[in-house]
């Protein structure tokens, strides 16, 4: 199918209509706090399937993206409750995240990022339970240790990466975790103006390497492209391992207002890269070096990227269980344009292009296609169950479709309210999906719940996917605000309950208070601090003005969740530490005075007294 502009503009019509149709939905919270019914209703059923009764457990963890808020959300499914926050590229005081010596580094003064896809490592292209990495439109990529949940490596800003959205995805045995650049921008810190952006701004796509035993990222390679917007991604798997596939939109080169200007093509493109071969190609020393970056040109290394045209302005790209279906989703369109991984490399073979983008082939359409899915407009991104079916989000019609690989038969949809963007199925994007459950990522809700004033809660539904018919089951909440999000068996996971004492390395950590207290080397302080229920040794200490302070506080603990906070409000900070943690803060004495701290973490009926002072003499 080809769009035309004309009907591209439509479907955009289409979706101005059913946002303000979103926004003008009565809303009924009378009606729906009486709806009901008999035990054998369609509700009583979902409620049933939803409740997870006082003291069970969820079958499934669900780690959803925050957005700008910069964090991860933690959700158990089938029930929907939020169990945690993850801060990644925030400062949290709850966790007393960004506040310690640390993770003030690791965040290097930056106070926010926007997170769209969060990426499980994989083995064999499962879910391995290991690391979470999320991306930071910043150009960074955040690692989660699943072992306690907690941000232990930010990486980046990678250079040259403007504008790091496609990202983060991960490849079948965490070999990489990807990135790519959604607004290009002149390599190297050249201010060449916008007029010149078609040939002079590049974008960028990465490969950020993974170490398989630590989980340290560093700086793989690089590949330069036309400026085109990189927008999604997905890595091959079984069929097509080795290859990583991206959609950009604005293959028009275009600037100003891309609503208009980056719409005028019928198609742009799937860029499909073979990772392997750049790998090989920055070791054969084939990358020029860019700000740091060993960057390959892809017109000098041939076979390393290919463009499979799509239909205008694809958003989501989805590699199917099997490796074989690549399905992008055109968001301007009614179909999802599915590409047959066989026939790529057949096309490749015969050098079936129609012609080239900066010396990059573009292969033939027609060659390269399987088949257009008639799923709905506007659709977003695809999810996969395990038994052959695909589900594909449609932010237009705001409902999720069902269709089935193969016979590119549309069989089901559901409403979503309202206006999807990602969907999330139980492993929906492994070798083994689960089925069972679907989670429509909704960019709207009003009118669901109760109201909170101008700005509404974002909104997930949770959908039955374990029969022919998907069951829409419960509407949850939450800030702002989710993309992408991945649901992982919870089975997987073995979350530590303490930091075990033998575990402690950390140089300044004390485990008896009779080592706690204060030593002086010139202007250099430190102060060893034990918590433990429920006195902070030292209850006092002295410094002068003018001395670089660090209080350096062990939580002796070894029972689960007795945390100990250390807040001292004058100097603006406030830790958090776990059961056998160590953490330190330093600052420079620079105000006279006396400062209180305490624990802000309830701890025992005695948490109240758990203080003390800090003062600061005048030289
Ligand atoms: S994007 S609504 Cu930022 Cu993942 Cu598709
Ligand atoms: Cu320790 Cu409250």
């Amino acid at each position: 199918m080809t769009t035309t502009n004309k009907s591209a503009l439509a479907f955009a019509g289409v979706a101005v209509v059913l946002f303000a149709a979103a926004h003008c939905a009565p809303s009924a919270p009378k009606e729906r706090a009486h709806r009901g019914g008999g035990a054998t209703s369609d509700v009583a059923i979902a409620a049933q399937k939803t409740y997870i009764a006082p003291g069970d457990l969820d079958e499934y963890y669900l780690f959803s993206s925050g957005g700008h808020s910069g964090q991860m959300y933690v959700f158990g499914v089938p029930s929907m409750r939020h169990l945690v926050t993850i801060p990644v590229f925030t400062p949290y005081p709850a966790t007393g995240y960004g506040f310690d010596d640390d993770t003030r580094a690791m965040l290097a003064g930056h106070s926010w990022d926007d997170v769209h896809h969060p990426a499980l490592s994989e083995t064999a292209g499962d879910y391995d339970g290991r690391w979470l990495f999320a991306n930071g439109i910043s150009g960074r990529i955040g690692r989660i240790d699943l072992r306690d949940f907690k941000t232990k490596e930010i990486y980046g800003p990678a250079p040259n990466v403007s504008g790091n959205h496609a990202s983060a995805f991960v490849t079948p045995n965490s070999e990489y975790v990807m990135m790519a650049s959604r607004f290009s921008a002149p390599l190297g810190d050249a201010a060449i103006p916008v007029s010149e952006y078609a040939t002079k701004y590049k974008g960028i796509i990465a490969g950020v390497k993974i170490d398989p035993k630590s989980g340290h990222m560093s700086l793989g390679w690089e590949i330069q492209t036309p400026p085109f917007d990189w927008d999604l991604g997905d890595a091959g798997k079984k069929a097509s391992d080795g290859w990583m596939f991206f959609t950009c939109y604005n293959s028009e080169r275009a600037t100003g207002k891309l609503e208009v200007t980056a719409s005028q093509r019928d198609r742009d493109y799937i860029a499909a890269v073979d990772w392997r071969l750049a790998e090989k190609a920055i070791g054969e020393g084939k990358g020029a070096e860019i700000n740091g970056a060993k960057v390959l040109d892809p017109a000098k290394v041939p076979g390393v990227m290919y463009l499979l045209p799509c239909g205008k302005s694809p958003h989501g790209v989805d590699v199917s269980p099997d490796g074989k279906y690549i399905v992008g989703n055109g968001k301007l369109q009614g179909v999802t344009t599915v590409f047959n991984f066989e026939k790529i490399q057949t096309a490749i073979r015969n050098k079936d292009f129609t012609g080239d983008e900066d010396g990059i082939p573009i292969l033939k359409y027609e060659s390269v296609k399987d088949a257009e899915v008639p799923v709905g407009l506007g659709p977003l991104h695809t999810q996969f169950g395990p038994d052959g079916y695909a589900y594909t989000s449609l932010f237009v019609d705001s409902a999720i479709a069902k269709w089935k690989l193969g016979t590119w038969e549309v069989v089901d949809k559901v409403p979503m309210s309202y206006s999807i963007g990602h969907l999330c199925a139980a492993e929906g994007d492994t070798v083994s999906p689960d089925g069972k459950y679907l989670i429509g990522l909704n960019k709207l809700s009003h009118g669901r719940h109760l109201s909170v004033g101008p700005s509404q809660p974002e909104s997930s539904q949770l959908v039955d996917i374990s029969g022919e018919k998907m069951k829409l089951l419960y509407d949850a909440f939450t800030e702002p605000e989710p993309h992408y999000a991945q649901m992982i068996k919870a089975d997987k996971l073995h979350p530590i309950e303490v930091y075990p004492k033998e575990e402690n390395h950390h140089p300044l950590a004390v485990w008896d208070v009779k080592d706690a207290g204060l030593t002086r080397n010139g202007d250099r302080v430190i102060v060893k601090t034990v918590v433990v229920r429920s006195t902070i040794t030292p209850t006092q200490f002295e410094v002068k003005l003018g001395d670089t302070v660090t209080i350096a506080i062990t939580n002796i603990e070894q029972t689960t969740d007795e945390l100990h906070g250390f807040g001292m409000p004058g100097y603006n900070f406030n830790l958090v530490i776990d059961p056998g943690e160590t953490k330190t803060v330093t600052f420079k004495a620079d105000k006279p005075g006396v400062f209180y701290y305490y624990c802000t973490n309830f701890c025992s009926a005695l948490h109240q007294e758990m203080q003390g002072y800090m003062i600061v003499k005048p030289k």
